[in-house]
């Protein structure tokens, strides 16, 4: 079998991604390991969640399964090396949790998955690869859909559990289910309604997943306050960077203080500057460029080193790959990585910021400053003016234009949604989708600013709080009957996650664009259209029907 990914929204054609190398720039090698990846992992967990009810646990493995599905969410390795190593641990931790099982007094079926059993070389490695590598092995084309909705949220849900392990909080129940869902593929007797019922159960511990590292960002970084950001530069050279893992800042912050270099942001890191233990560093400057697809030309003008820590990563320029550095999962061949910490120690920035030393100050490519830090902390903290202004009718609808940015053009239909949407409505956002309107100064609604950014993807979590705090004060049965209406863009797998996590919490109509997800089979998505009310949307031609139509 050949290359085939339909993971994320910009696959090819709308279908899927064949041939030699995906529109994200991956390579079929890449693909066919990390489905093997994946395909063991499926295996490990088929051993796992058995050897759990006789009580075994086994944390190495736990960790290893989230890293795992991280690590192959778009835009985040693009190097085989990592995949083969990858591989390789996963057939010794099978084969571990297995004997335990084993010896735990565990009997195995007289039939096992090949997930379960399949084992071979380094060499092999390839060719196993490439035969099991393409459409998510089931059924029927049904369970194959619902199977792809379960992974993808999956993968999002293991990117939050990640960083949220990295700051010290752990959920338990996240690793359980996770290995739940994963063994479930291996389930063919499994019916269409269950299928349905695993991928709101994904929803549901996307939400816990979302909730865990609210709580470690906060209470390691403090609440997020309203903080405005500047975007211009200053004379220093500086170091760039972009990802979603605040710790990572916070360690190079710590480590760059006082050596005459400056911090920027880039993309998703936006919102470390409403954090009060990261902001309080004078010489975390501001934010530099746009979203992640504008890297190319970003990282370019920015002229010193950049730090990727979590995707999206987009194949580097030569004009900069010297440049570049990756941490965490991320890796790309011929980029720096810099090491994982070892136990309490912190990782070592010291490379970079000698890197730095030797670069010119960025280019400035736009001055001015943007406000952000409205997480459910902050909002709720207005909650009696937002109120208000909703009973006088001074704002009519909120607007949750959560999700990612992308470098399709029609993307533009954001702008102008934006843009278009009538001066009493006040957009609702989080995620790298922002980048579409942050910038445009919509103004405010008595002092209540038009755009409230609440932070990263996984800070969707704060709109969900916000929604259902508003709920309450409006003495509503219903989320549904909230003046909120939803219009989410998505990329990756995490907004996969945002989405089901939304479903779960009975959030209905909601607008999915720029395209739907080419996994849906014709009965999952009339079963989304049907059961959840969810809708596309249209083209930047006819955006004004849209706002008159969801806001109706
Ligand atoms: Fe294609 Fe997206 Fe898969 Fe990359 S992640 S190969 S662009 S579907
Ligand atoms: Fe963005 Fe990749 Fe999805 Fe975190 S950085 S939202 S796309």
């Amino acid at each position: 079998m050949g290359m085939f990914c339909y993971q994320c929204q910009e696959t090819k054609g709308g279908a899927a991604c064949t041939g030699k190398r995906g529109i994200c720039g991956i390579s079929e090698n890449c693909v066919a390991l990390q489905d093997l990846t994946l395909h063991i992992t499926k295996g490990i967990s088929f051993f796992s969640t058995k050897a759990r009810e006789k009580g075994i646990e086994n944390d190495e493995l736990n960790r290893f399964i989230i890293e795992a599905l991280f690590e192959t969410i778009t835009n985040v390795v693009f190097t085989e090396n990592t995949s083969m190593a990858r591989i390789t641990k996963a057939l010794e931790l099978r084969e571990e949790i297995k004997q335990a099982y084993l010896n735990a007094g565990g009997v195995l079926p007289d039939e096992s998955p090949s997930c379960a059993t399949w084992t071979g070389t380094q060499d092999e490695y390839f060719e196993k690869a490439r035969s099991i590598s393409g459409q998510i092995d089931a059924p029927d084309e049904d369970t194959r859909s619902l199977r792809a909705l379960i992974n993808y949220g999956l993968k999002g849900m293991a990117a939050y559990t990640d960083h949220a392990f990295h700051l010290g909080y752990e959920d338990k129940n996240i690793y359980s289910f996770t290995q739940k869902a994963l063994a479930a593929f291996t389930d063919d007797s499994l019916s269409f309604d269950e299928n349905v019922a695993l991928v709101l159960e994904t929803g549901k511990f996307g939400v816990d997943a979302m909730a865990l590292l609210d709580k470690a960002n906060t209470e390691t970084f403090g609440v997020p306050e309203i903080s405005k950001v500047n975007l211009g530069v200053v004379n220093n050279p500086g170091i760039l960077i972009s990802g979603h893992d605040l710790k990572d800042l916070d360690e190079l912050l710590k480590q760059s203080q006082n050596t005459g270099v400056d911090i920027y942001t880039h993309g998703e890191m936006l919102p470390a500057h409403s954090y009060p233990l990261l902001k309080r560093y004078d010489h975390l400057k501001g934010n530099y460029g746009g979203s992640w697809h504008e890297q190319k030309k970003d990282f370019e003008s920015f002229n010193g080193p950049v730090l990727l820590t979590t995707n999206c990563l987009v194949p580097p320029k030569n004009s900069y790959i010297d440049r570049l550095y990756t941490t965490g999962l991320v890796r790309f061949d011929g980029v720096t990585h810099i090491q994982d910490r070892k136990k309490s120690e912190e990782k070592d920035f010291s490379s970079i910021i000698a890197k730095a030393k030797t670069c010119s100050s960025p280019t400035q490519i736009e001055t001015g400053e943007i406000t952000v830090g409205f997480a459910h902390g902050q909002v709720l903290a207005l909650a009696d003016k937002v109120i208000e202004a909703v009973k006088s009718g001074a704002v009519k609808k909120f607007v949750v234009m959560a999700g990612c940015d992308g470098r399709m053009k029609h993307r533009e239909y954001y702008t102008e949604f934006a843009r278009k949407l009538p001066s009493d409505t006040i957009i609702l956002t989080a995620g790298c989708a922002k980048y579409r309107y942050n910038k445009l100064n919509l103004g405010d609604i008595e002092g209540i600013p038009r755009v409230l950014d609440a932070g990263q993807c996984n800070d969707s979590y704060s709109l969900a709080i916000i929604a259902l705090k508003l709920k309450e004060a409006f003495g509503m049965e219903d989320i549904n009957d909230l003046p909120i209406v939803y219009n989410i863009a998505w990329y990756e797998q995490k907004a996969v996650l945002v989405l089901l996590s939304l479903l779960y919490l009975g959030v209905k109509n909601i607008h999915l664009g720029p395209t739907l997800p080419a996994l849906l089979s014709p009965k999952v998505l009339s079963l989304l259209v049907e059961t959840f009310g969810i809708g596309g949307i249209s083209t930047v031609a006819t955006v004004e029907e849209d706002i008159k139509n969801f806001l109706k």
